[in-house]
This record gives structure tokens, C-alpha cells and sequence, in this order.
């Protein structure tokens, strides 16, 4: 992404990223972890991060969903405290430092645009609208790392149907709150804000698309994203845009935050492609937070066969 970030190198590559991994997995056994001390790679200060404090069950049961993954889970420790959320800091603790700043409740998220229903609907009713699925993801950030997250919420399809889209809408654009008093990036100029996201509107119906309103079946840490964000587990992690207020159905490709912060690195489409390096790093493998060896990156990160139907006679180097 910008500049102030790196993506990871194989780890015999940057030596103080293998110490921390080794220091980190140190920790873990000893009393600092109670705190959740941990060493950002800037400098090696040393940061604490404490993942949140128990959060609420959310209301109702939970089955498992389809499309879930056997890989192991990513520690609930890493989930909430090694994340990108550039309206909490663009370290990846700060998120979870400030995380208690962003207020979500009370929470409305405005359904607006090409449907026949438009309707700006409290978090609490829409949580309580669909039956709430775990569905275990692999999220595959730009930066070459990723996770294992067992996400809870619902595929945002069948509620897009509800809204009844007129012909005309052909993406579905969404947007994060904008509240720069309880979002310290936003006073920066890290992205232009508030962040803003899309899918066409084949991706969005896509039933591997989900909204997601908690993760290891709890409520939504406020750092991964809290009451709602999208998780669009084909595309890069950017694409999974938190915290959202408004969803617009439109006609034209909506603009995207990274792409809109460097054309050039970051396209519209995003999916994780193994044959597509990005301008100044190779997006061949990844590592896998809390793995030492490196993982090879699969196309579409694994879900091919669900996905690749939807770009079928598209050059994805070019629509990257
Ligand atoms: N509003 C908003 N959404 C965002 C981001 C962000 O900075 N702001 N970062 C994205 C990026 S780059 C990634 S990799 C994922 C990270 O999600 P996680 O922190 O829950 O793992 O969130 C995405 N959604
Ligand atoms: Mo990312």
C-alpha cells in the first residue's frame, strides 16, 4: 500500500521480523502475555496490546456455514491486535490501542440507490434479521500475510434481494463512518476519508460474501471492524471494508480508497492472484500470522472453484 508500509519478506530476509516472531512466541508462555506485549516492527519498541476483554456472546445460536476451512484458526490474540484499520493508526497495534474510541452504538446503516426498498436499518434489527452463520474464512492481506478467522454473520445476498435492486444497479458501494473524533487517523492524511469500497454486483450476491458482526462467536472487536464490515474472502483484504454506515447500489464502478490513494498498485477487482506481483513486492506466498514457514498463495486464495466462474473472459492482469 503507501509507503509506510512494507510487505513481509521471507523472514531470513528481515531480521527483526524474526525476532519478533520468536520473541513474540517467547511471550506467550511467560506472564507478559497476560498484558499481550507485544514488539511492532518500527524500531522494536515494544507496544502494549491487550486483546479486548471478553466480549458479549451475540444474541441467538450460531450453526456452522458452508465454505469452511480445516486450516488451524489464527489466535484470537493475533485476530485483535495485528490488524489494519488506518482510522485507528496505520501501526498494526494501534487499531487495537484505539480501538475503544470508536463508539458503535447507536448504529444505523443506510441502504440506499438503484433498489426499490430503500432503508436505513439499526445494527441491533439487522443483526437480528438473518440466522448467524461461522463461517471459517482465510483472509489474505496485499502485504502478504494472512489469517484464519472464524467470522460470524450472514451472506449478504439474500438481503440484497430484500432491498430489490432495480436493472440499473450494476455495483454496490459502501462506505466506513466518518468520525474523526473517535478516529484519530482520520485527522491524517493516510486516506483520503471517509474509506470507501465496491463489488460488482455478481461478487456481492456471491454466497461466499458475507457481512460480518462477530468472529470466534463473539460481538465484532471494534479493530476487526465492529458492528459490521464485509469480508470478501477472494479479493485482498482491503476490499473487506469495516465499520460500514452505507451501502449504494449505482450503475458505475464506484471509486475505491486504495485504488483512489495509487492506481497503479491497487485495481478495482483485487482478487488474490498468485501471477500478479504487486509494483514492489512478489504476491507468490504469504505467511501466515503465528506460522514461521511461509505458505505458497493459491489463486482467488483458495476459492477458485466458487469464484473464477465470475471472471470468466476477463484478463485479470489487466483488471487486477
Ligand atoms: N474502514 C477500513 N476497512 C478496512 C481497512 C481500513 O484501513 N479501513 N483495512 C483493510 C485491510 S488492508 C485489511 S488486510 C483488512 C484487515 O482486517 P482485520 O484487521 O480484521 O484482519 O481490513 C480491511 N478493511
Ligand atoms: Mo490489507
Amino acid at each position: 500500500m503507501p509507503s509506510i508500509w512494507r510487505p513481509d519478506l521471507p523472514s531470513s530476509e528481515i531480521t527483526p521480523e524474526g525476532l519478533y516472531l520468536r520473541r513474540r512466541d517467547f511471550l506467550a508462555g511467560g506472564a507478559a502475555a497476560a498484558t499481550g506485549l507485544t514488539f511492532g516492527l518500527a524500531g522494536c519498541k515494544p507496544k502494549v496490546v491487550a486483546p479486548p476483554a471478553e466480549l458479549p456472546a451475540l444474541p441467538g445460536a450460531t450453526k456452522p456455514g458452508p465454505f469452511g476451512t480445516a486450516e488451524p484458526r489464527t489466535p484470537y490474540k493475533d485476530v485483535t491486535t495485528y490488524n489494519n484499520f488506518y482510522e485507528l493508526g496505520t501501526d498494526k497495534s494501534d487499531p487495537a490501542a484505539n480501538a475503544d474510541r470508536l463508539k458503535t452504538r447507536p448504529w444505523t446503516v443506510a441502504f440506499e440507490g438503484e433498489i426499490a426498498k430503500p432503508q436505513v436499518i439499526d445494527i441491533d434489527a439487522l443483526i437480528a434479521r438473518f440466522p448467524l452463520e461461522e463461517r471459517v474464512y482465510r483472509l489474505r492481506c496485499v502485504e502478504a500475510w494472512s489469517m484464519v478467522i472464524p467470522w460470524v454473520g450472514f451472506p449478504l445476498g439474500p438481503l440484497i434481494k430484500q432491498l430489490e435492486p432495480t436493472s440499473r444497479a450494476k455495483y454496490v458501494a459502501f462506505t466506513t463512518k466518518l468520525a474523526p473524533d473517535e478516529m484519530p487517523g482520520q485527522k491524517t492524511s493516510a486516506l483520503e476519508w471517509p474509506y470507501v469500497e465496491g463489488l460488482r454486483m455478481d461478487e456481492a450476491l456471491h454466497p461466499l460474501t458475507i457481512l460480518a458482526v462477530g468472529l470466534y462467536g463473539r460481538v465484532l472487536p471494534n479493530q476487526d471492524g465492529a458492528p459490521v464490515r464485509l469480508v470478501v474472502p477472494w479479493k485482498y483484504g482491503f476490499k473487506s471494508i469495516k465499520s460500514i454506515v452505507r451501502v449504494r447500489f449505482v450503475e458505475t464502478q464506484p471509486p475505491t480508497s486504495w485504488n483512489r490513494q495509487n492506481a497503479h498498485e491497487y485495481g478495482f477487482y483485487s482478487n488474490v492472484n498468485p501471477e500478479v506481483d504487486h509494483p514492489r513486492w512478489s504476491q507468490a506466498n504469504e505467511r501466515r500470522i503465528g506460522e514461521l514457514r511461509r505458505r505458497v498463495t493459491l489463486a482467488f486464495n483458495g476459492y477458485g472453484n466458487e469464484v473464477a466462474g465470475l471472471y470468466a473472459g476477463m484478463d485479470l492482469r489487466k483488471n487486477f
